[in-house]
């Protein structure tokens, strides 16, 4: 495999698309000797096929506000590959969201939906439209116009959407509302929803839990556990709020959480009535870091900061793509991180993860770390087909064994000659053998 030549090509195919041309590089490097190793993926020519979406659609989403003027967004699905199970993946609204941005989603998510061992494909969609300061009203307004476009493309057993950035339980609902009376059935076409319609026990948590079990695992390697421990956090939203209260009961003091503008650092602990406070916040829209620290003094804010410069032992990047470059791997390192698990996906930039990988840091790329949201999309899905739904035991007991599973199978790709595990290629080369080996029993399609 020539990786430069490939990347050369996507790049003159995709110009400009530096997260998806990340994404791609990331995986083809630690996929590159297996793949050498099996000539009959390179006999059918898999990595053209896989990097490639199946297809991708974008349409207008139009839309009134409170005020009664028209706006236009853009909205997007990119159904990237279903070889082992139906497209699955979120659904992104943020003013940032582009087609590089959801092509490196969608690729992610391929290898991530594939280490879960349930059967789901990868994809992603979402739009440029922001949620930040708009009306519940224009909320489901924008939800419905989204829809009004997506439902004809998506289904229970073809694609099936869920939440990412700025879109949560209130967005599925709209999303969903809307689906139904278009689609004329009652189906799991969208997982997160609510629990009175469908929705599973411990998905709003899912994403959260699922990282902090997963760093678990990772700790255990080295004989260590969560207790005792500080973990800086970043971002507030549903996969750090998870995180937080996970690590919390665990007996860990989690110490920093963040927003685009900056970091609170409060060292007596973000725990217990401070999670409910910022929840409060979040749900009214606010802003969270003012109003936090007005309210609890031992908390500071740290304008246009990173919370990496906080000395920690555990490290969970949980904000968003590239939030933690190499300055910020170095303070990590110089303050001993002991180690760092990626909630959001892929918010390390290369050179930051080429430090944590050259120091032997315990760390793991978001498609491992971050694999129990989507893990419990999928229990909801097969709840769904089942019309049953779990008791809240079984459902956090599934998603145990599944991040131990995912933690297993790094182990097995990752481990190099001196023991330490490289969990980057042991994610890349576990998730990519299974979509690899189910592309090349179906044919050239
Ligand atoms: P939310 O919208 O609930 O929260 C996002 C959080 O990140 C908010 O606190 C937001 O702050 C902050 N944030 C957004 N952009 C930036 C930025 N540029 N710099 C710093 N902080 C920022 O999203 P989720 O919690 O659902 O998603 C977070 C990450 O986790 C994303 O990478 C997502 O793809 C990934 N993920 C999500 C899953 C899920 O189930 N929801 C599953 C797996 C991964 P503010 O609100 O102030 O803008
Ligand atoms: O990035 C992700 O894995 C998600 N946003 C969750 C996707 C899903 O289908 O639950």
């Amino acid at each position: 495999m020539n990786i430069e030549k490939i990347l050369h090509d996507l790049e003159k195919k995709n110009p400009g698309e530096l997260e998806y041309l990340q994404a791609v590089r990331e995986v083809l490097e630690s996929i590159e000797s297996v793949y050498n190793e099996n000539p009959q993926f390179a006999s059918v020519n898999i990595i053209d096929r896989i990097v490639e979406p199946d297809r991708i659609y974008t349409f207008k989403v139009s839309w009134v506000d409170d005020t009664g003027k028209v706006l236009v967004n853009r909205g997007y699905r990119v159904q990237f590959n279903n070889a082992i199970g139906p497209y699955k993946g979120g659904l992104r609204f943020h003013p940032s969201v582009n087609l590089s941005i959801l092509k490196f989603l969608g690729f992610e998510q391929i290898f991530k939906n594939s280490l879960t061992t349930l059967p789901m494909g990868g994809a992603k969609g979402g739009s440029d439209f922001d949620p930040k300061g708009k009306s519940n009203g224009e909320i489901m307004r924008f939800c419905q116009a989204f829809m009004l476009e997506l439902w004809k493309i998506i289904g229970p057993e073809t694609d099936v959407p869920a939440g990412d950035i700025g879109v949560g339980g209130r967005e599925i609902g709209f999303l969903y509302g809307m689906y139904k009376k278009l689609a004329r059935e009652n189906s799991g076409v969208l997982t997160g929803k609510g629990l009175n319609w469908g929705g599973s026990l411990i998905r709003p948590e899912a994403t959260g839990f699922g990282t902090v079990y997963f760093a678990n695992e990772m700790l255990k390697t080295k004989g260590e556990s969560f207790e005792g421990k500080t973990v800086a956090l970043s971002g507030f939203g549903n996969v750090a709020w998870g995180a937080a209260l996970k690590a919390t009961e665990l007996g860990a003091k989690v110490v920093t959480i963040s927003g685009p503008d900056g970091y609170v650092y409060d060292p007596d602990g973000i725990s217990g009535e401070k999670i409910d406070y910022l929840l409060e916040l979040r749900a009214s829209n606010q802003d969270i870091v003012k109003p936090y620290t007005d309210e609890f003094p031992s908390a500071q804010f740290h304008p246009g900061k990173h919370p990496w410069e906080v000395p920690c032992d555990i490290a969970l990047p949980c904000a968003t793509q590239n939030e933690l470059d190499k300055q910020d791997a170095l303070n990590l390192i110089n303050n001993n991180v002991l180690c760092v698990a990626e909630g959001a996906n892929m918010p390390s930039t290369p050179e930051a993860v080429e430090l944590f990988l050259e120091h032997k840091i315990l760390f793991a790329p978001g498609k491992a770390v971050n694999a129990g949201g989507v893990a419990t999309s999928g229990l909801e899905m097969s709840q769904n087909s089942m019309k049953l739904c779990w008791p809240l035991n079984e459902v956090d007991q599934r998603l145990h064994q599944i991040m131990s599973s995912i933690h297993e199978q790094c182990v097995t790709y990752g481990t190099g000659p001196d023991g330490y595990v490289d969990y980057v290629k042991g994610a890349n080369v576990a998730g990519f053998l299974k979509v690899a080996n189910a592309m090349l029993d179906q044919g050239v399609i």
